[in-house]
């Protein structure tokens, strides 16, 4: 019997291909947005890389396309603090969000990036898919939740990618992933299929590559 929401399939080798080339090609940043009238014309596929803050989601972008401060990664919660477009070949955009569910910044500047985080999860038209980044030690929490209901509502369809899998033990691993699997099944635009990473080691990138060559 297979479970609800399995992990992701090896690519065949012919989307691996496709992915591998997607990723390989150009990919140049285009812009940060701080506000909704900022974004780029809606005119191509676009992903997004949603997630609390320190999740991994820049780092994610950066081990996908194999540069290594394309993206900014850190340490410090709350370092991607606008909607930071890729544009990936010509035909696709990749968009590293700012954090959720950091509490340390000032107030008001949190509410405004929230704001505009959601304003865009909710109304980006072109969205093909939110890949929703969820720490492997930590599981899906209270604070993803208001996001997946969120993407529920607007009908984006969602897929959650496991981050840091080099940083836990089988165990945790399982763990984790049953944790995930039974929030998932609470949600009507999860994608059924989960993503195991860790942009450190590697694992799982080229699953990733290819899923983001195949949408169209
Ligand atoms: N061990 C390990 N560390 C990781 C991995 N991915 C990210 N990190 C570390 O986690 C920290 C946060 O990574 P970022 O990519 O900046 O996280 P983010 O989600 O973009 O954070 P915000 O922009 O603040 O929301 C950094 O210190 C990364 O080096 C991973 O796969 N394995
Ligand atoms: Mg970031």
């Amino acid at each position: 019997m297979s479970l609800p929401f399995p992990l992701a399939e090896e690519p065949d080798d012919i989307t691996r291909e496709r992915g591998r080339l997607l990723f390989a090609g150009p990919v140049d940043f285009v812009k940060g947005v701080v506000a909704m009238p900022g974004l780029p014309p809606a005119d191509r596929v676009e992903v997004c890389f949603a997630g609390r803050s320190n999740v991994g989601k820049s780092s994610l972008i950066n081990g996908l396309t194999g540069r290594k401060t394309l993206a900014r990664a850190s340490n410090t919660p709350g370092r991607t603090q606008e909607i930071n477009y890729f544009a990936l070949g010509t035909d696709r955009y990749l968009v590293d969000l700012p954090g959720y569910g950091y509490a340390e910044a000032p107030v008001a500047i949190v509410a405004k990036w929230q704001a505009l985080l959601r304003a865009y999860l909710a109304g980006r038209q072109t969205l093909r898919r939110a890949f929703v980044l969820v720490d492997m030690r930590h599981g899906i929490k209270a604070v993803d939740q208001e996001i997946l209901g969120l993407l529920d509502k607007s009908a984006v369809t969602f897929q959650v990618v496991l981050t840091k899998a080099d940083k836990v033990n089988l165990a945790t691993r399982a763990e984790t992933i049953a944790q995930v699997q039974g929030a998932l099944a609470k949600h009507p635009a999860a994608y059924p299929e989960i993503i195991v990473t860790s942009s450190e080691k590697g694992e799982g990138l080229e699953t990733l590559r290819a899923v983001i060559a195949t949408l169209v």
